[in-house]
């Protein structure tokens, strides 16, 4: 759209920067998840934001923050190959023969779970949430190696989710995100399915 396309020129002219964070007590982020998600428990946004599995998406215009998605990324298939690989060989082969008989779980999880997304009051509605999106898009999958996003998105949100090509129904194999995501009352489930080829920003 020619709002995306205007914050793209600001973003070539280093006006406008899209950072990425994991473990951040920045206080402006968090005022703005708090004030425009009124439903959020303050020590819950603070909880995430300082928590090591999570990671924020930020925009940032001359110095200040506009907005930010906090997300999640499940992507265990590493943390198995991680923990497999530190094991001696003995140990290796006792576990094969141990767990040979089960049926394995689906370890392959690379989705990113959306906690908090906003944008402060006076900048909403001009771009910002979309452009924000597409880099969190990028990053996920190029960084993270993540496939797909899921949240709870609030009723009035479903219309912006939409718009990001996210969907209430749900493809992703039940087996690789249920138990692991925060259940959360009021909200709807939906899904975006991120493209492996796409430039996204
Ligand atoms: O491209 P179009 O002009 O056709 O459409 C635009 C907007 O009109 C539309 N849109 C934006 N907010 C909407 C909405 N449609 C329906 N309902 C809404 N609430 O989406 C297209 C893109 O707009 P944008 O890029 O200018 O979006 P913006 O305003 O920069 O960012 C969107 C929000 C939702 C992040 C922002 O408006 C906001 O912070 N709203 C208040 C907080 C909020 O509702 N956050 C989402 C809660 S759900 C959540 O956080 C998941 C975890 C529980």
């Amino acid at each position: 759209s020619a709002r995306e396309e205007n914050l793209k020129k600001e973003e070539e002219a280093g006006r406008l920067k899209f950072v990425c964070y994991s473990n951040d007590g920045i206080d402006e982020h968090m005022n703005i998840f708090a004030r425009q998600l009124p439903n959020m428990p303050k020590e819950y946004i603070v909880r995430l934001l300082m928590d090591r599995s999570h990671k924020s998406v930020m925009v940032i215009r001359h110095s200040l923050v506009v907005g930010g998605i906090t997300y999640r990324p499940y992507i265990s298939t590493l943390y198995l190959s991680v923990m497999i690989s530190s094991l001696k060989p003995r140990v290796l082969m006792l576990l094969v023969v141990l767990i040979t008989p089960f049926p394995l779980p689906n370890h392959s999880q690379k989705f990113g779970e959306i906690a908090f997304c906003a944008i402060t009051a006076d900048e909403q509605v001009k771009g910002y949430g979309t452009r924000l999106m597409n880099h969190l898009k990028q990053h996920a999958r190029d960084v993270d190696g993540l496939t797909h996003f899921l949240t709870y998105a609030d009723n009035n949100a479903v219309g912006y989710f939409i718009k990001q090509g996210f969907t209430k129904e749900i493809k992703l194999e039940k087996d690789r995100w249920h138990g692991y995501i925060k259940d959360y009352d009021g909200g709807i489930l939906m899904e975006c399915k991120i493209d492996q080829k796409l430039p996204y920003t």
